[in-house]
């Protein structure tokens, strides 16, 4: 609290920043610094938080969002004013689309000036530039209103469906002085920062009498349920109904993706034939065909379980709406339930199972060929492989095939392990998630990345290197975008839209570093060099030589292509 610098009874905005946080459990911050938080960053590394300095601010956002998710504590990213702000906004309204808890904590310019448009030192109006972006957005403009701007953050971060949230200290603020004693009674230690949201017992009714009435029901999971650490009350719903279920992508390991009732390698088949779905934390947004379209039955009714009363009939109607979270929904469900009550009809069941064997034979069809060069399949098989007795082990994936296909077929066993490109389908995640993760949970992670993909954040090696973190990235070679083998349509010089640089060794990368790079052209080394990194618990990069004619157009979502009237850049 005391501030050396100045007279024993006074402290400074920079302190209070400091202080605020700690007394409400915050241990680390992602940032990158410079005017007018370099001193912040230091401060707060000198009173016991942990600084992680990246090279983009993107990445910081990015980790402080993943380090979010997996706490439940608002992750902080700090950032200069300006182009480091805006450079980190990504990383913000990704998080706020995600539903991850973050605060963005940047330094900003002189009020006065910035209003009137007078050319400051990276002068922006960042609270308004925020606001679009963020769950919500605060600026400190008197330096004992501190602990309550941190508080309202924090708050507004992870109440209800957690978001990014922006707080604006001006440099005024940050070296403002002020009586020591004033200083502390500012402070605000919260009391409740994610109050529960008890459901009504009306709509818990409705939910179970809707689900007891269907002939083929099925659960979706989402990253929300995920969210909700009420991982052993899920469970223990999803075995007590037999209902079969369905995880979205970082919703997998919740129930471990071997559970026999895991209707995942029968996904298609489900969605088109459920007669009541039960969401719980999933929203119905584009990664579920808005629930319409030929992907879905038009008779299906649907149980939701959110925090959010807004996402209620978003995007279909709800016909059994529980507005709560996650865990006390839960609870009520399990308490509620009678013996019996829900039994999902042996026919619906038995179509689930061969329709499961069915895909299960054709994707081992895949994972057996051992073609050469390598692809997609039997590079991700070598992965799973290295992974299935590892289920401690965070995954970090992003790419478009990469992505995928790697969903598929890498199994998780564990809640929470599998970080993704998530409701974006955002690039350049990967360093960030892989970092925050590595940090707070001190376990290793192994990062699944698009040659394009690792692109967006690839300088964070540095980062990585420079923390000593246990993090193994698997670069998936494949010379571009999709493909490898696009072709310029037009009589220019120039490479491909799509195209990457051929034959590039991003396992150099590292070795700058001093981390461990790696070449594989084949599956078996690719496992040696997965284990080795693994068990070596160093940094390491391993560039794996992908066939580049192996990818698909846009992985999996060539759907969303809009189609070309004019012959797709062809010349005629
Ligand atoms: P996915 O991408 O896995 O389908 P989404 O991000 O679309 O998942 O949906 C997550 C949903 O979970 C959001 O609508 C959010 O409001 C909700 N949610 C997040 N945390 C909780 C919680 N603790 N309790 C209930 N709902 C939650
Ligand atoms: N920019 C951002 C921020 N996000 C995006 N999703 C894209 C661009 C577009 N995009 C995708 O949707 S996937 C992808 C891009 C550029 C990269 C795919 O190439 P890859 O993966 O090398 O990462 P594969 O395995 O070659 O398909
Ligand atoms: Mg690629």
């Amino acid at each position: 609290m005391r501030n050396e610098m100045s007279s024993p009874s006074t402290t400074d905005g920079f302190h209070l920043v400091v202080d605020a946080l700690k007394l409400n459990g915050i241990e680390t911050i992602f940032g990158l610094a410079g005017i007018p938080i370099t001193d912040l960053a230091r401060l707060a590394q000198a009173e016991g938080l942990r600084y992680i300095g990246f090279r983009h601010e993107q990445s910081a956002g990015n980790a402080a969002a993943i380090a979010g998710y997996l706490t439940r504590k608002p992750g902080i990213c700090l950032t200069v004013s300006a182009p480091g702000f805006l450079n980190g906004m990504v990383a913000l309204a990704n998080a706020t689309t995600n539903g991850f808890p973050m605060i963005q904590i940047s330094g900003s310019s002189d009020r006065a000036i910035v209003d009137l448009q007078q050319g400051d030192y990276e002068e922006l109006d960042q609270m308004n530039a925020a606001k679009p972006y963020a769950k919500a957005a605060f600026r400190v403009n008197k330096p004992e209103d501190i602990g309550i701007g941190v508080a309202r953050a924090i708050h507004a971060a992870v109440s209800g469906r957690p978001g990014g949230v922006y707080l604006d200290l001006t440099a005024e603020v940050l070296g403002a002085t002020l009586d020591t004693d004033a200083a502390a009674r500012s402070l605000v230690r919260l009391v409740e920062p994610a109050p529960r949201c008890i459901p009504d017992s009306e709509s818990i009714k409705r939910a179970l009498d809707l689900l007891a009435s269907a002939q083929r029901p099925l659960i979706i999971l989402g990253k929300g349920a995920a969210y909700a650490q009420a991982d052993d009350a899920i469970r223990s719903f999803v075995e007590t109904t037999g209902i079969p279920y369905l995880p979205m992508s970082m919703a997998k390991g919740l129930l471990p993706d071997n559970h026999e009732q895991s209707a995942a390698t029968a996904r298609s088949f489900v969605l088109a034939q459920a007669d009541v779905v039960m969401l719980i934390g999933a929203r119905l947004n584009w990664l579920l065909a808005h629930g319409k379209g030929p992907q879905w039955s038009p008779i299906t009714r649907f149980v939701q379980v959110d925090i959010s009363p807004t996402e209620i009939d978003s995007n279909r109607p709800i016909a059994a709406p529980v507005v709560a979270d996650i865990g006390s929904a839960m609870s009520a469900f399990l308490a509620m339930l009678k013996p019996g009550q829900i039994q999902p009809k042996a026919a619906w069941l038995d179509a689930i199972a061969e329709r499961k064997q069915r895909n299960t034979e054709r994707m081992a069809a895949h994972l057996n060929a051992t073609p050469e060069p390598m692809d997609f399949y039997s590079a991700l098989r070598a992965i799973r492989d290295v992974l299935a007795d590892k289920p401690y082990i965070y995954l970090v994936n992003e790419g478009a095939n990469t992505l995928d296909i790697g969903r598929n077929i890498i199994d998780m066993n564990q809640p929470r392990k599998r970080l993704d490109s998530g409701t974006w389908g955002v690039m350049g995640i990967g360093m960030g998630y892989a970092i925050g993760a590595a940090v707070v949970s001190g376990q290793p992670v192994v990062a699944v990345e698009g040659d394009s993909a690792f692109g967006f954040s690839g300088m964070e090696i540095e980062t990585i290197c420079r923390y000593h973190l246990p993090i193994t990235v698997v670069v998936f070679n494949n010379g571009g975008i999709y493909r490898g083998d696009d072709v310029n349509r037009s009589e220019s010089a120039d490479p491909s839209p799509t195209a990457l640089m051929r034959g590039a060794r991003y396992d150099k990368l590292i070795e700058a570093f001093d981390g461990t790079g790696n070449h594989v052209t084949d599956p078996r080394s690719l496992t040696k060099a997965l284990t080795d990194a693994v068990a070596s618990g160093k940094p390491a990069l391993i560039n794996c030589v992908i066939d580049p004619t192996a990818g698909t157009e846009s992985g999996h979502l060539q759907n969303l292509n809009p189609q070309s009237q004019v012959g797709n850049g062809k010349r005629d």
